[in-house]
């Protein structure tokens, strides 16, 4: 299913009116609006393959119907949700789930929806039919050399897929760890995870990156080989310029201070990019900015300032991407609801009085810091947003638009009540 431009365009004549009313409201305060419209504008985050199905826990699995059987499907999907929202123009794909078997013909459907190729991801936390070790004790850091030689000679498959595709970094997250003390040597395991990253470094292209994502326990219980961020700060170190580290914002302890581990690792050069998603409890899984939107604020306020003093520029320099699952909600309207939620905190950062605050922090006044950003995050943006969607040729109200258009009613005459699509 595709999207005709016309009727989006249909659909925001309708709500023209309430938006310019709310905008020219929001705008009056802001100084540099055309600044703010324009960063907003070019800000993408990509969508991740395995997110566009129904996702399931072990407890059970309960499809909405309409999923994308093949990846050309998946593709679909992604140029439905960044017609709608002029946001989302990459797609994250994950190997084995989503093998492209004709390179080509893929690559130019994705040109087709205005859509690229972002990281892939190898996948060597499950056993595939076939295969000759068991990831059943690992992968990267697995006892066995022969294992970690497969897990190794894996990663490398998923780079060529890469590479024929126009990708340009591989993100490696790692089920590794122990569920009972005594299991495993920490730092055996650790050094073989090492050795077999530097094999997979070596097989980089010049051009390409490698983010190592950290998390601190699932589906291990005791130990995760790569689980937290200094883990794999210390990976990306030793394995050199083209290594760093991707942030899950799932993937930490409670209470964990997200916004200062990232204003560190942007500071030193090694922020790879972000998985986001939100979480009550723990690798939750949970649409973006739907549990707590004021950390989600904070960070994009450490991004947009650690970018700024690093001459970064915002929508490139980083990996932008969204990993996250839905068991109860529409899949596509789950994720139009996400990219909404990071483009609102993106602007609310960007409308922070830097130099007012900078000064706050030299007086030590904590009050008057604090008021510096709540007033940023207080600030309703969204007709920002909105306005910026609107500019690109998308829709003033994404999700109320895909349900105008029938959106999941169409994909499920398209493609049956019954489908699943690979992922978890
Ligand atoms: C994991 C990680 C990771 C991985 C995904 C698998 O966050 O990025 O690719 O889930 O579905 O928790
Ligand atoms: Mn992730
Ligand atoms: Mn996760």
């Amino acid at each position: 299913m595709q999207i005709n431009k016309n009727l989006i365009a249909d659909a925001n004549q309708q709500q023209l009116k309430a938006h310019q009313r709310r905008l020219s409201l929001a705008t009056e305060d802001i100084d540099d609006v055309e600044t703010v419209l324009q960063k907003l504008s070019s800000f993408n985050i990509a969508i991740p393959s395995w997110a566009l199905g129904t996702g399931g826990t072990r407890f059970g699995r309960f499809s909405g119907g309409g999923e994308p059987r093949t990846l050309e499907e998946k593709l679909e999907d992604v140029g439905v949700i960044h017609a709608l929202n002029q946001s989302s123009n990459a797609i994250s794909l994950h190997i084995p789930w989503d093998i492209p078997d004709n390179a080509a013909s893929i690559r130019a459907l994705a040109s087709q929806l205005g859509l690229h190729f972002d990281a892939v991801n190898s996948n060597t936390f499950q056993d595939q039919a076939g295969q000759k070790h068991s990831y059943k004790f690992g992968s990267l850091h697995h006892v066995d050399k022969e294992v970690r030689k497969q897990a190794v000679a894996h990663n490398v498959e998923v780079i060529k897929y890469g590479k024929d595709l126009g990708s340009t970094a591989l993100s490696v997250w790692l089920s590794d760890g122990s569920n009972f003390p005594g299991q495993l040597n920490f730092r055996e395991a650790f050094q073989n995870t090492l050795e077999s990253l530097q094999e997979i470094y070596s097989a980089l292209p010049d051009d390409w990156k490698i983010w190592v994502e950290y998390k601190p326990y699932e589906p291990n219980f005791y130990s995760t080989t790569i689980g937290d961020w200094g883990q794999s700060y210390l990976l990306a170190n030793k394995l050199g310029p083209k290594a760093s580290t991707l942030v899950d914002l799932g993937h930490h302890l409670n209470g964990t201070n997200i916004e200062q581990i990232v204003s560190i690792l942007l500071m030193e050069g090694k922020l790879a990019g972000f998985h986001f998603n939100d979480s009550k409890y723990g690798d939750d899984d949970l649409t973006v900015g739907s549990i707590n939107p004021y950390q989600l604020f904070l960070i994009f306020n450490e991004l947009v300032e650690g970018m700024d003093a690093r001459n970064m520029n915002h929508a490139t320099d980083i990996g932008w991407m969204i990993d996250a699952s839905h068991n109860v909600k529409d899949p596509i309207e789950d994720l139009l609801q996400s990219v909404q939620a990071i483009k609102i905190a993106y602007t609310q950062a960007l409308l922070v009085d830097k130099t007012a605050l900078k000064d706050a922090q030299q007086d030590n006044d904590v009050v008057l810091a604090q008021e510096i950003l709540q007033q940023a995050y207080r600030t309703d943006v969204r007709p920002l947003v909105a306005e910026a969607s609107y500019r690109t040729g998308g829709a003033l109200d994404p999700v109320t638009v895909f349900r105008q258009l029938k959106g999941r009613e169409n994909l499920i005459k398209e493609r049956g009540l019954k489908t699943v699509a690979t992922g978890l």
